[in-house]
């Protein structure tokens, strides 16, 4: 009885404990990109982060850009970048994959982008 008692203690305090640390493992850094104004920039344009990291882009022109992945080029067959970012929009993206993520404007091809995300 002692050993059921003691292993029903054991399996419970996994299932309650185990969560916690998986969650704190899997939080991530946030990081910060900008469409510059009247530039037809990113700032950074490069920028390498750690798998489980979140990119948020911020639109402070007053034009709108189409951010997406180069087809083909990241590390996974998603489309892991695309945002239809109007004036003033916020969009942001959390990876999970190691790899590089390529990416552009589509409507103003020569601003372009990487996200590096090391192992
Ligand atoms: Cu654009």
């Amino acid at each position: 009885m002692r050993k059921i008692v003691s292993l029903l203690f054991g399996v419970t305090a996994a299932f309650i404990f185990l969560p916690l640390f998986s969650v704190q493992g899997e939080e991530g850094t946030a990081h910060e990109i900008t469409i510059i104004r009247n530039a037809f920039k990113l700032n950074p344009p490069e920028i390498t982060i750690k798998i489980g990291d979140t990119i948020k882009w911020t639109n402070t022109d007053e034009r709108k850009h189409n951010l997406a992945s180069i087809p083909g080029s990241g590390p996974t067959d998603e489309l892991e970048i695309f945002s239809v970012m109007e004036p003033g929009a916020v969009y942001s993206h959390t990876f999970q994959t190691p790899g590089e993520y390529p990416y552009f404007c589509f409507i103003h091809n020569q601003m372009t982008g990487k996200i590096t995300v090391a192992k």
